[in-house]
């Protein structure tokens, strides 16, 4: 008789879930749709061969990560996140809107978030330090890296140990040439799922748990919009631009909606210095698009 086991979800491919159970990758199928089950899952298996098995059961989830699917439904990517790092660079153009749309999640969800530059060594980035400091004024922790020239990857390693942690931005930002230079023998792991999955490469279709050699796991994701505006209400977008929370039951009315409304505290405090302005309109932007 097959017993269940704990496993570990490390990666979503197309043909099944590669779930880690004692140290080994199996590839495992599940009786619900293969959609609901995320990397980071905790989950019930019973082996049905030495590589294979099936997913039984969900351990509930500490925190979720989900992007928009079709019919406005979501779909969970990753599963019990403490900390989101949200890598940028010069190139390709640094995109403060989906940043903001990053960090907005991150507050209504309770997930730490933390920025990463990338490519410093490349261009001058003189021109993003007042927007820099802004976020960082807002207390959000700034690591200025360079996977290629290895600066600051010290650092970002010792930030990620202890944590389950997500790579996140836009496509080509180098969030797998990041996870690449904190996980040396990545390429083992990576080829332990491509063995089993028959795959000849490993590219970055599908978000991948890796643990880090000095403690940690590192979560490295596809870089499309993966959260998206999704699921957030108006509400919670402003709340979550933490600067606006002190402010929003200054509002005039209850159901201010920050724009022109007469007595917005929000605005008054953007017109008058107090918070970023460069933010506050990111903010009407967002709310424009949902
Ligand atoms: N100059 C410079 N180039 C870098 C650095 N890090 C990554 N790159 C380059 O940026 C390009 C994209 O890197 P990837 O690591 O594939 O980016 P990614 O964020 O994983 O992209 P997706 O998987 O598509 O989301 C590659 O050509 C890298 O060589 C860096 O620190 N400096
Ligand atoms: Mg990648
Ligand atoms: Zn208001």
């Amino acid at each position: 008789m097959s017993e269940l086991t704990e496993g570990l979800v490390v990666s979503h491919l197309g043909q099944g879930i590669a779930v880690e159970v004692s140290g080994a990758i199996i590839l495992c199928q599940t009786r619900r749709k293969l959609e609901t089950v995320a990397v980071g899952d905790k989950v019930m298996v019973i082996k049905t061969s030495p590589d294979q098995g099936r997913i039984e059961q969900i351990m509930p989830r500490r925190s979720l990560l989900q992007r928009p699917s079709r019919n406005k439904k979501t779909r969970p990517v990753a599963a019990n996140i403490d900390k989101i790092y949200v890598v940028f660079a010069t190139e390709p153009h640094c995109d403060f809107l989906l940043i903001d749309q990053y960090l907005a999640i991150c507050e209504n969800r309770n997930i730490d978030a933390v920025l990463v530059l990338n490519k410093v060594d490349l261009t001058n980035i003189n021109n993003l330090e007042e927007e820099l400091q802004q976020y960082q004024d807002l207390g959000y922790k700034l690591h200025k890296v360079s996977a290629i020239e290895n600066i600051g990857i010290a650092g970002l390693k010792a930030a990620l140990n202890g944590h389950i942690s997500i790579f996140a931005g836009q496509s080509g930002v180098g969030k797998s040439s990041l996870t690449n230079a904190l996980i040396p023998d990545k390429l083992l792991k990576t080829n332990t799922v491509s063995e089993i999955t028959k795959h000849g490469r490993h590219t970055t279709t599908a978000a991948t748990l890796y643990h880090l050699p000095e403690g940690g796991d590192l979560i490295d994701s596809p870089g499309v919009a993966i959260f998206g505006l999704a699921d957030m209400t108006e509400q919670q977008l402003a709340w979550g631009y933490r600067e606006f929370q002190p402010l929003l039951e200054q509002c005039k009315f209850s159901n201010c909606r920050h724009l022109k409304d007469k007595d917005c505290a929000v605005r008054v405090a953007a017109e008058a210095g107090k918070i970023p302005m460069k933010r506050y309109q990111r903010y009407l932007k967002l709310t424009e698009k949902m």
